[in-house]
Parts: C-alpha cells; structure tokens; sequence
C-alpha cells in the first residue's frame, strides 16, 4: 500500500463510502444495464507530464512501472504515437481534438492578440467531456488543467474544468509548482490548500498521489450513484515536470541506481528498445548531451534522477490503485484506458543555475509558517515552504523536499528521449512522441501488441466519440463548432490499419509535416530537414538536398495548414490594430 497517501479503506471510510463499496458487486456490466450501454465502455484518460519516450518499463527504460506495464501486456501500444511538444498545447489538443491554434492555445496561457493565440480555449471548440456528457456519460477529472490563463481563485472561470463538461474536479488550473503545495489547487470551482481541504486528509500530501486517490474516489462514487451509467474520467498527473519532489521512501528504491552515467543507461535502453520491436534494429542513436567523466557535483546529478525515476514510480503506484478500483467494481473489462505523455523529456535548467540558490533564499520575505487557509501564490521559486522554509536549489541541493525546487537537466533529459533528437518545445521525434498505452479487454483483440501506425493526440476525441456512440456537436452556445481533425483509433483495436493521412506541428516557429515514411522538420530559426522516419526516426541523415521535390512538397502542405490553423510566424507580433 501507499506510504504516504491514505489507505482506500480509509480513504472511503473518510468520504462515508466504505460500506457501499463493500457490498457493490459490479458497476456497469450487463446485468445492470441496458443493451445499448453495454457496448460502451467507461473511458479513462490518463496523461503524465514531461516525460521521455523511453522512460517506462514497457517503452524500454529501467524505471519500475509495473502497472503501467501490465496495462500494456493487456492491451495495445503504439510507437509513433505524437503530441504537440509542450503543456498547454498538447492538453488543448487532447481535450477538443483540433489542432491547438485552432482552440485558441497556439502557445501557452498569455494573450498574443490573435485569436489562435489567446492561451484559453475559444467558443468554436468542445471538450471530450463536453461531447460525452450529453450522450449519458458521466465526468471526472482530476488533474492539472492548463487551457486558460484565467488561473486566478476569482476566475473567470468560464474555461475551467466544470463550465468544460466535467461534474467533478480536483486538481490544478495552472501548469507547474510544489508537489507539497501546489498553486491554485481546487477542487471543483473552489481554491483549497492541502491542510484545509476537509474532503482528503492524507498523513502527508503528496500531489502524485492526491490525484490517484481522489480518481479512486471519484470511481466508488460513480459506481455507487450511477451503476448504470458509464464514465469518461481525465486524470492528469504532473509528474514528473519539474521540481524533482518525491516521497523519500520512493526515492530510497533508486539510491546509487543511475551511478553509472548518461551514455550507459541510453545504451541499454536502445538495445532492449530494439529487441522489444519499439525501434528498427538499423536506425542511429541520437547524439549524446553530456558528459558524465566531467560533470561535477555527479552525486547531485545522480540524485535529481533518482527522485524523477521516483515521480514516475509514485504516479504508477496510484495507476494500480485506480486499476484496482474498476477491478473491485468489476469495470475494468469495459473501460478503454488511454496512458500518454504531453511532450518529450524537458531540457529546461529550472532549479539548476549556480547562481540561484542565495537569489531565492533572499527573495522570501519571511519565514512564518503558512496558515491552513493561506494559498500558495507561487509556482516556482522565490517561494516558501508551507512550514515557512525558503525553497532552495541550485548545483547541491539534493532535490525530494518541499523546500527544494530543481530540475534533472537537459543531460538526463536525453537519456529520457532515447534513442531521439531533441527536447519538448521542438518537433523533432524526441519533443513531440509519446507512448500511447490502450487497454479496454472488452474491445481490444489480441493483447500485447505493437501498432506501428502514426497517431496524434486530436485521434482520442474521435475514438472517444466513435466508442461512445455520441454524436460531435456542430454548435457550442450558439457558436458553430470546428469539425474534428483526427481518426478513430478503433481500427487499430481490431488489427486493421488506420488510414493513411498529413499530421502537422508548429509549436514557437518549431515546425513539421508527417506523411507516411516522410517528415519534413525544421529547428526555429533553421531550414527545413527532410527525414525518411521508416529508415531513420532518429532524425540523423537529411535528405532535403538530395529531395527538394519532396521538400517543396510537403512545405507546400505545411504553409496551407497553417494558413488554415491561423499559425502566425514566430516570434509573434502583436497584431496590428486597424
Ligand atoms: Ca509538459
């Protein structure tokens, strides 16, 4: 059981659920519902935050993710799978199944003056829960958020998970900060901090496992009010964007685990990669970041791995409680899980530079404690702890605490991405693909298979939609709708192929096209690179100058997409006022 979070037995006595469950012997399953609905299943849509292609034991890496891996040996996973290589564009993808310029998220939360580039959803695009809601499903989320940039406690709120489709939410409205503390914690519509939360009262708070536990909530709760009805639930982990934070105890399971260096751990990566099918056996490995004979402090370098390695160990630690939890209520063979990840391995130096650690000790003005009502105002440093400890970071701090706030780096951050080129915010294979893990054992024929189709995020909405039977609205509040831009997965599920189509990127003048074996790519402020993905997925022998047909080609595609998706050229101009 969970260290940390509470037990679900005393999880569920707290709420006053233990005896419902107890004597609940299915939810959902065919002896309680009608014949329509049985064909349904309960959706749960699980996405984790900053991490590489090659991190979980099924994807090839060492980290111990035993639940997420089972999930896999029952179920289906793809390895050219894409998201949008960054936070909010991705989660604005994932949630309308557009393009992110075309839900308004072109960037990130601030306002850039045009309409593709408000950094909060607009009026001509619906949520997953939005569309499902209406079609008799019921909806949770719990989760970090992350499409508006009204994130204040006042709102507005017309952008928040509940004026979104979803009945219940708990989770974050922002993108980063302490998994002790974290900024603008809510539950529903409401600001909570995690000592005055009266709902959830763990024996200490840890945000990876608040999110875990109120999902296992949230799935009693539904199957004691509404057996008959089925669930799409949106559980959004941060981990493991950084700070590095984690339970010691987790921690404790890495100690000396990652002292041998970048190159190594890439290495046997890329071989058990190759001998698991998720890579071609010809392709290069990526260029190394790093050297690790030279770094220095390499006891700190090694701790900050450790504790991600721990992040993603405490997130599929809380993966097995929900698993669990259909299991107990005997809906796990009609729930389609989705597991995938928003963005590569994140090359960022938060909490990193030499300089910081005396600015971020001087910036906090004082050392009182937090009241239990006193919200977090910040989302990184300078900032306190909740007992009132200044946060501290910077080469030497040994990340894990609450008043630590550091970053693994960009060097682990491509043992992260192995065997690709690059980082989140760029299109290259290591900032935009992700795992996609889909397990639905009423659904899905022969187990434990690879599909080798290419896939994009804006693909869950229309499989969401096609699995559930409901209906894409073509008006939201009087405003008409965008049609959907992806496809049904469902073929995959029954071993046919999907069809083949043109997958675009743009994210901060990082730009890209995907069609079939091609991949046009280019690094802002660089030309285009032409890749052939099915001989060279990692991106290390161009061809634009031996194929400028193909070049002008699919630049042709890219600029009539993004003059479609109203992608403005970076860095962005604020807009001429006429
Ligand atoms: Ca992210």
């Amino acid at each position: 059981m969970p260290r940390m979070s509470v037990t679900r037995r005393d999880f569920l006595r707290a709420v006053g659920m233990g005896a419902v469950t107890a004597g609940l012997a299915s939810c959902h399953t065919a002896s309680r519902v009608s014949a329509r609905s049985v064909r349904r299943p309960n959706i749960l849509l699980i996405m984790s935050d900053d991490m590489g292609f090659s991190d979980l034991g099924c994807y090839g890496g060492e980290i111990h993710t035993p639940n997420l891996d089972s999930l896999a040996a029952g179920g289906l996973r793809f390895t050219q799978f894409y998201n949008c290589a960054r936070c909010c564009p991705t989660r604005a993808s994932l949630m309308t199944g557009l393009y992110p310029h075309q839900a308004g998220i072109g960037h990130m939360m601030e306002d850039n003056g045009f309409n593709s580039y408000r950094g909060d959803l607009n009026d001509r695009c619906v949520t997953i829960a939005e569309v499902l809601r209406p079609a008799g499903y019921r909806t949770y989320m719990a989760g970090k958020w992350h499409v508006t940039k009204h994130s204040g406690k006042d709102g507005p709120k017309h952008n928040w998970p509940l004026q979104r489709g979803f009945e219940r939410f708990y989770g974050t409205i922002t993108g980063a900060g302490s998994y002790y503390d974290p900024t603008t914690l809510c539950r529903d519509n409401t600001f909570i901090t995690p000592e005055n939360d009266p709902e959830y009262k763990p024996q200490e708070f840890y945000y990876t496992d608040a999110l875990s536990d109120n999902a296992v909530r949230y799935i009693a709760e539904h199957c004691r009010q509404s057996p008959d009805r089925p669930f799409f639930m949106y559980l959004a982990f941060t981990a493991a964007h950084w700070p590095m934070h984690a339970p010691e105890t987790d921690i404790a399971k890495y100690k000396g685990k990652y002292s041998q260096g970048y190159g190594y751990y890439r290495r046997q990566r890329f071989e058990r990669m190759k001998k698991m099918g998720l890579i071609h056996k010809d392709w290069d490995l990526s260029p190394q970041a790093g050297d690790w004979e030279v770094f220095e402090p390499k006891d700190w370098e090694a701790r900050c791995v450790e504790v991600y390695a721990a992040m993603i160990d405490a997130m599929d630690q809380g993966i097995g409680r929900v698993v669990a939890e259909l299991k107990t209520q005997a809906a796990l063979e009609n729930t389609l899980i989705f597991f995938l990840q928003d963005n590569g391995g994140c090359a960022e130096p938060m909490g990193r530079g030499p300089g910081i650690n005396k600015k971020w000790i001087d910036g906090v003005a004082d050392n009182r404690p937090m009241a239990p009502d006193e919200l977090q105002p910040k989302i990184w440093p300078p900032m306190k702890a909740r007992d009132g400890r200044p946060v501290r970071g910077g080469p030497g701090v040994m990340p894990g605490a609450a008043d630590t706030y550091v970053g693994y780096g960009r060097n682990w951050a491509n043992v992260s991405n192995t065997p690709f080129r690059e980082y989140k915010h760029w299109v290259h294979e290591g900032g935009i693909s992700t795992p996609l893990i889909c397990h639905w054992p009423a659904g899905i024929k022969a187990p434990g298979r690879l599909c080798h189709d290419p896939g994009h995020l804006i693909d869950i909405m229309a499989t969401c939609v096609d699995v559930s039977n409901a209906e894409y609205p073509a008006e939201r509040q009087g405003q008409k709708t965008q049609p959907m831009e992806g496809m049904s997965l469902r073929p995959t599920f029954e071993r046919k192929a999907l069809d083949e189509r043109t997958i675009f990127w743009e994210h901060e003048g990082n730009r890209a096209v995907r069609q079939g074996r091609w991949k046009l790519v280019s690094k802002h402020p660089g030309g285009w690179e032409l890749y052939d993905i099915a001989a060279d997925r990692t991106e290390m022998h161009d061809l634009a100058a031996r194929h400028p047909d193909k070049v002008q080609e699919l630049a042709a595609l890219y600029e009539r997409w993004a003059a479609r998706c109203d992608v403005q050229p970076w860095p962005l101009k604020k807009p001429q006022q006429s």
